[in-house]
């Protein structure tokens, strides 16, 4: 470790509380936390995750290496510049953060909650950079206006993983990108959407993730990729819900006033998804398998599959948040001097409600619900 780690950046940091996000309960903060937390966080691998590398013969090796401290024994200082606390998404990625980079498997966690502010991310990173950490990883609100913190923290000779979403920064400027395909989920809900309606029209609301992040433009791409080949699809109207649950109720209302037939609404994560629900509740709009109205969403947390398997949901595409230790498996391979991919996948999968078939997703049981871990 170059340098102990101060406190970090205390009137910033926000720490997100880790409640478990239904159709009625909004996510809350607590008060911002004076210390990184590395110390509090339970040491626990996570079950679920799995990634589709480059390299294979060292997949099997990930988790082991991932949990090991440094060989050296020496704590490893890691810089975490996390989006915020929007959405239940963020918050099992945030803990699965803070479980793997424990002070147990070696590691000391400064971690920022940035709220979803842009200037408070480069904020943090810039605070890693002048504290020395050995590791920087950010998960990009949005994917541009990195190049110039990115020279710095390279300059400074610290290496970057950019996590979660994707910046489009030049990639020689940090060392790996770990993350789900998102064009790929948007097209899977299209492509499931198609083979649901089967020819049948649809008239499409959509409630967009947050402006500018990978997330929203890659699941945006990948729908409206599929949907370019249905003539019997309108999309209606495509709004940003922030990805969280009072923005996907907002967002529904005006929907509701504007548009009078629909069938099909889009959320881009489980959060809005539970805020148009309660918006159509109020309206007396009827939804899921049982309703006039086909929701999809994104994500798959818990209480999103739950929706699902309860009908509510039609259909719900994973984004799996557990992706911190394939983080923690970049940061051994630096420090054994070894190659490290440029990009990581982290697989993801789609559930339907019960009662539908589909060649694009997994039908929702409760065994599936009970094997959640977020
Ligand atoms: O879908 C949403 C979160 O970047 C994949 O961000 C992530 C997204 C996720 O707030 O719930």
């Amino acid at each position: 470790m170059k340098k102990k780690l101060a406190v970090l950046l205390a009137g910033t940091m926000v720490m997100a509380s880790l409640v478990g996000c239904g159709g009625d309960a909004p996510a809350e903060t607590s008060a911002p936390a004076e210390e990184a937390p590395a110390e509090e966080a339970p040491a626990e691998a996570a079950p679920e995750a799995e990634a589709e590398e480059e390299a294979p013969a060292e997949d099997a090796e990930a988790d082991a290496d991932a949990e090991a401290p440094a060989a050296s024994g020496e704590t490893i200082s890691v810089g975490f510049a996390q989006v915020g606390h929007e959405s239940d998404w963020r918050a099992a990625n945030t803990q699965n953060y803070q479980d793997t980079f424990s002070a147990e498997n070696g590691y000391e966690l400064a971690f920022v909650d940035a709220d979803n502010d842009n200037a408070v991310q480069l904020e943090a990173v810039r605070g890693f950079i002048q504290q020395e950490v050995d590791y920087i990883c950010i998960a990009p609100i949005e994917t541009a206006g990195w190049d110039t913190v990115l020279q710095e923290a390279q300059d400074a000779g610290i290496p970057v993983l950019i996590v979660d979403r994707s910046v489009d920064a030049d990639p020689s400027l940090y060392e790996t990108q770990i993350g789900c395909d998102m064009v790929a989920e948007g097209e899977t809900a299209a492509n499931w959407l198609g083979e649901y309606l089967d020819g049948a029209e649809a008239k499409i609301l959509v409630i967009e993730g947050s402006v500018g992040a990978s997330a929203t433009l890659g699941r945006t791409e990948g729908f409206n990729n599929i949907a370019a080949s249905h003539s019997e699809w309108e999309i209606l109207d495509s709004q940003s819900g922030d990805f969280t649950q009072a923005g996907g109720q907002e967002v529904m209302e005006s929907f509701i006033k504007s548009y009078s037939d629909f069938n099909v609404v889009v959320c881009q994560n489980d959060n809005e998804a539970y805020g148009a629900m309660d918006a159509m509740d109020a309206a007396g709009i009827t939804y899921g398998v049982d309703g006039d109205v086909i929701i999809i969403s994104f994500d798959a947390t818990h209480d999103g599959l739950q929706y699902t398997l309860d009908g509510k949901i039609n259909c719900n595409v994973e984004c799996n948040p557990l992706q911190a230790e394939f983080a923690a498996d970049v940061i051994q391979k630096l420090q054994a001097g070894e190659a490290v991919d440029a990009v990581t996948v982290v697989k993801d999968e789609a559930f339907v409600a019960p009662g539908i078939e589909s060649q694009y997703a997994v039908t929702m049981t409760q065994e599936v619900l009970d094997g959640r871990a977020y």
